[in-house]
């Protein structure tokens, strides 16, 4: 009965003798590492790109009373398809000539209208770049449908010029537009063009005026520019973001 504790105590003690020694120079006497880091998220890809009019400020119209301003915009996306559109419709706030036109003044509340209105929501893949040449236009009743057909053109027109620098296709828009709105018609007012690209996030790329227009704001690293439209008597400043979503 008293032998094995003393045996149990001696092993104890042998036992005790070997963990207390001094440490080895072997890999069980460093710390246990740390755990690794949890993988960082994956980055949230946006597929779709948005260009948005915020803001259109008349200084002078194209003549005496209101004006109605529409645009054209056409150009290739990011799936390398022609598309093109005419606005603005009632969803973009479109209050004038049959909800085909924003109404604008050179004072009072058509003067300064905060409008947020997307003019263009598409998918737009990471790794895809897309080109459009847009055009605004003060309506004097010409008739709708050579509008759309002449936002046709821009998609076609730009089209042609994609490998061309961007302020070709800006430069265009007339010469696209043609006869399909003839300058006796409806006022020009100026166009531009822009380019997007998706690297994850949706980013304007690139900006370019075009013919009675000028870039008086450019901001890449928030997506915005401004522009300064001034033909036929009209005088305007359109604020613009692209947007990624
Ligand atoms: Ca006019
Ligand atoms: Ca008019």
């Amino acid at each position: 009965m008293t032998q094995a504790p003393e045996q149990h105590r001696t092993e104890q003690q042998r036992w005790g003798l070997m963990i207390n020694r001094p440490p080895d120079i072997g890999h069980h006497t460093k710390p246990w590492p740390p755990p690794p880091p949890p993988p960082p998220p994956p980055p949230s890809h946006q597929t779709r790109a948005m260009v948005v009019v915020r803001r259109i400020y008349c200084s002078c119209t194209t003549e005496q009373g209101h004006d109605e301003v529409y645009y054209l915009f056409g150009g290739v996306n990011g799936a390398g398809k022609e598309v093109s559109h005419r606005g603005p419709d009632p969803y973009q706030s479109a209050d004038a000539d049959n909800a085909t036109a924003w109404d604008m003044n050179d004072g009072g509340a058509e003067q300064n209208r905060s409008l947020n209105a997307t003019i263009y929501d598409e998918g737009l893949a990471p790794g895809q770049t897309a080109t459009f040449a847009c055009g605004f236009y003060e309506s004097d009743s010409q008739d709708y449908g050579s509008t759309v057909a002449a936002a046709g053109k821009l998609a076609e027109g730009v089209g042609t010029v994609l490998k061309q620098p961007l302020a070709v296709a800006a430069g265009k828009v007339l010469e696209w537009v043609g006869s399909l709105i003839p300058k006796n018609q409806d006022d020009f007012l100026g166009a531009f063009s822009l380019r997007l690209a998706n690297n994850g996030q949706v980013k304007l790329t690139e900006v370019a005026a075009g013919t009675y227009a000028r870039v008086i704001r450019q901001d890449l690293a928030h997506n915005t520019f401004s522009l300064s439209l001034k033909h036929d008597d009209g005088d305007y400043v359109v604020d613009i973001q692209v947007a990624g979503r």
